[in-house]
């Protein structure tokens, strides 16, 4: 069956650096992946689970903690093919209890990133499946198309929510983005890395 050589597997994940600032990201030689979205969206947590590792990056429940540029260096084997990326776990930004000043500059920080990388391939943003899109999510969107980079949405916790209310959010976040329900990825207890790396690796090309 074909589905055996799309077999995905994370060979190595391993943290690089931390950049407070765009100047003070290293050079590397990787395609770039980042994982963007609000204060405490899951980011870190979705990374694990993409990466098969318990701790990785740091998860916490205390909201606005990662205020750096965090990147890992992920080697994945598709049907024994090996690819290499730069995995960017981004600041969350729309934390309240943030300065004006803070938050500011976190936003500025991820929209000069993604404007700036030139070895940027992907954004991923993440979104909880109990809000809809606001300003921030859309405005990311909306660079993505500009600068012409892959912009995947992510729902996030769906465990969260009953059985019978997840079609729902799926729909409205889908829609929020302009989007139909199958062009999202949705996660939560039952995420399948697998899926995610086939659209990252489709995306890459
Ligand atoms: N129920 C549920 N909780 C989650 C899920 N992903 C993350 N969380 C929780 O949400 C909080 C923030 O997660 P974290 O990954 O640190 O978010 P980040 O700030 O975006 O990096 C933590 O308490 C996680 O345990 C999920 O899929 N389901
Ligand atoms: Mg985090």
């Amino acid at each position: 069956m074909a589905a055996a050589a799309q077999d995905i597997e994370v060979r190595k994940a391993e943290f690089l650096f931390g950049a407070p600032a765009l100047d003070a990201i290293r050079r590397h030689p990787l395609p770039e992946v980042a994982v963007i979205g609000r204060s405490n969206v899951g980011k870190s947590t979705f990374i694990n689970r993409l990466c098969g590792r318990k701790q990785l990056a740091r998860v916490s429940g205390n909201p606005g903690s990662t205020r750096e540029l965090n990147y890992y260096q992920v080697e994945v084997e598709r049907g024994g093919e090996p690819f290499k990326i730069a995995l960017v776990d981004m600041p969350g930004f729309g934390y309240a209890k943030l300065s004006k000043a803070e938050r500011e500059h976190i936003s500025g920080l991820s929209v000069s990133f993604l404007q700036a990388r030139q070895a940027l391939r992907v954004v991923i943003l993440l979104n909880d499946c109990r809000r809809l899109p606001e300003a921030d999510e859309r405005a990311i969107q909306a660079v993505c198309a500009r600068e012409g980079i892959h912009c995947l949405i992510v729902v996030t916790k769906i465990d969260a929510l009953r059985m019978s209310e997840r079609v729902q959010s799926v729909r409205g976040v889908s829609q929020g983005y302009g989007l139909e329900e199958g062009d999202v990825l949705v996660t939560g207890e039952g995420i399948s890395p697998e899926a995610v790396w086939q659209r990252i690796l489709l995306l890459i090309g």
